[in-house]
């Protein structure tokens, strides 16, 4: 299998994120891509390839003009008052407040975000314009007709919606990789969310449409972050009803749960008949993760990648989350070896 993957993802390398009260270390830092890396050429995998420059109108397809061009100048706005630590939001408008874009900076990361765990460093936006390029790269290969692609994303990108970032993400790269797919000639394409968080930001992106499947399987949002948005009854709008599954899964789940939900969800993808799947690929599943209850071990991931593969369409494997960094590259490299696999 193909891996899309570009250096300009260390770039991106935070401070810190406000946990347990405390500004903590990051979680989400570069050594997690080197090691997907690492794995991805000790496995032979395929080959790894440098992204294309699409430029930034298919970004524009999925995020607001207005929040590509704030996050463009977030940094040098930061800057100029005077600050040269990583820019972190402080509040946010809630039930009742005006949605209105404030003037000074600070307002606007608040403003254009949904928590404090997600750092704008001086090389942010270069490093997630390479990585929304990765994705595109990676649906384009799959236009040019490969049966499937690994774009090895970072920072990840699911959290992220049409005009907020947060959860460690600013693009959202999935979704950038589904709307490039529809606006190419697909008809319809799935998305399949197996990281361990719920994807907040792909949900709302495709919440109303009927073209767009998304099925997620997650930690219950009365559990875990993002807490807001994740539950089951939570089906998709106007001519997006129907479209649009959660599968939420309660902390310290079995595996044996993780993949009847699993088995749920491909039924539901199956039935969509969908030209494309992308596949949201978090590992943070994983059963030693730091900041995550379930249960999965090394070898589930092979199984995880055969049965996405049993689906037959062609794939597009978009990196998310997974922050037990020893052990992401092997966890990621079982899911597409089972996957690959199943189309040799
Ligand atoms: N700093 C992904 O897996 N944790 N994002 C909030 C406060 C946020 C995870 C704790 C977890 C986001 C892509
Ligand atoms: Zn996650």
């Amino acid at each position: 299998m193909l891996t899309i993957y570009s250096d300009d993802h260390r770039l991106h390398h935070g401070q810190g994120e406000l946990n347990n009260g405390q500004l903590q270390p990051c979680v989400e830092f570069p050594a997690r891509a080197d090691n997907v890396l690492a794995a991805v050429r000790e496995a032979q995998l395929g080959e790894v390839i440098a992204p294309d420059d699409f430029g930034l109108d298919p970004v524009r397809r999925v995020h607001s003009p207005r929040f590509v061009e704030f996050l463009e100048q977030a940094w040098g706005l930061w800057t100029a008052e005077g600050r040269s630590c990583d820019a972190l939001p402080l509040n946010w408008p809630v039930r009742g407040m005006r949605q209105i874009e404030p003037d000074y900076i600070d307002g606007k990361l608040g403003y254009f975000s949904f928590d404090a765990g997600t750092p704008i460093t001086a090389g942010t936006w270069t490093a997630i314009t390479a990585g929304a390029n990765v994705a595109l790269t990676g649906a384009a290969k799959l236009l040019d007709g490969e049966r499937d692609a690994f774009s090895l994303c970072r920072p990840p990108g699911h959290h992220a919606a049409a005009d907020y970032y947060g959860g460690y993400c600013f693009f959202n790269n999935a979704a950038i990789a589904a709307q490039y797919l529809r606006d190419q000639g697909a008809s319809r394409v799935a998305i399949l969310d197996v990281d361990y968080h719920h994807g907040n930001g792909t949900q709302s992106i495709f919440y109303d449409r009927d073209d767009v499947m998304f099925v997620s399987i997650h930690a219950d949002p009365r559990q875990e972050y993002p807490y807001f948005l994740g539950r089951a009854d939570e089906i998709g709008d106007g001519p997006g009803a129907g479209y649009n599954l959660n599968l939420p899964l309660p902390w310290q789940s079995s595996a044996d749960d993780w993949f009847a939900a699993l088995a749920t969800g491909l039924q539901r993808i199956s039935g969509y008949a969908p030209d494309y799947l992308v596949v949201s690929l978090g590992v943070d599943t994983f059963i030693d993760d730091p900041i995550s209850q379930f249960r999965l071990k090394t070898d589930d991931y092979l199984e995880v990648g055969k049965r996405i593969g049993e689906l037959g369409l062609p794939t597009l494997f978009v990196m998310e989350g997974g922050y037990a960094v020893a052990n992401i590259g092997g966890n990621v490299v079982n899911v597409l070896r089972g996957a690959a696999a199943q189309k040799a």
